[in-house]
């Protein structure tokens, strides 16, 4: 049975037993301070804005079983995973891989690296470590939502015109209908995230669908 969810560019019907709530990188090292966001040069206190929207769409898909699959944007502590192109950035004290007050930045297993405790990840909730921007590259994410018959995307998290949108365009490519949680989503730059919404909503939808918390939440109930 679907039920239509209202969005941008036009109301989507979507099948709950095919869909799945992506949570996208609500990492400490990106929503706290002294984390790799902080280090970029960053004021994290903008993203804490997605938190309860967030954590709102959250309870309700738990509370429905709708899968929920969180990510967290990373690297081994060897850095193997890491493209030179990526580590040779800004200052080499606050570079991936340096010691910071969460611990070693952007690197697995660290304290930084754990999803912020408000959308702590529940024991069954497969959570994707992934080493770029999109939650697709280097990752077995398309198999885990494969293997559930998932066709619709929830899409939540941060930071809306980097990570969230790389997995959005990689997801739409893949065949998936994305549903981006607008006021779930945050970025550094309010102006990018606004503008990242509305491309993706663009052209009759050319990435997929922008709703928002209250929207998706009241579809669901
Ligand atoms: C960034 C992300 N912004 N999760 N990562 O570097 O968006």
């Amino acid at each position: 049975m679907t039920v239509s969810v209202d969005a941008l560019p036009a109301p989507i019907n979507i099948d709950w037993s095919r869909t799945a709530l992506l949570i996208i990188d609500m990492q400490r090292d990106f929503l706290e301070p002294g984390g790799f966001g902080e280090t970029l040069g960053n004021n994290v206190s903008l993203l804490a804005a997605a938190v309860g929207p967030c954590r709102a769409v959250l309870d309700a898909a738990r509370a429905k079983g709708i899968l929920v699959v969180h990510t967290r944007e990373g690297h081994k502590t060897d850095l193997s995973d890491a493209p030179p192109a990526k580590l040779d950035r800004g200052d080499p004290a606050l570079r991936i891989g340096a010691p910071g007050p969460m611990g070693r930045i952007l690197v697995r297993g660290e304290p930084g690296h754990d999803i912020i405790p408000a959308l702590a990840p529940l024991p069954l909730e497969p959570v994707i470590d992934k080493p770029g921007k999109g939650a697709f590259f280097a990752t077995d994410l398309d198999h885990v939502l494969r293997n559930r018959g998932i066709e619709f995307l929830l899409v939540c998290g941060v930071t809306t015109e980097v990570c969230v949108h790389t997995t959005v365009r990689e997801a739409n490519d893949r065949g998936y209908r994305c549903i981006v949680v607008g006021d779930a989503c945050a970025s550094y730059f309010p102006e990018f995230h606004a503008v990242g919404l509305r491309m993706i909503a663009a052209q009759g939808g050319i990435f997929g669908w922008v709703s928002d918390s209250a929207k998706v939440t009241a579809a669901m109930a």
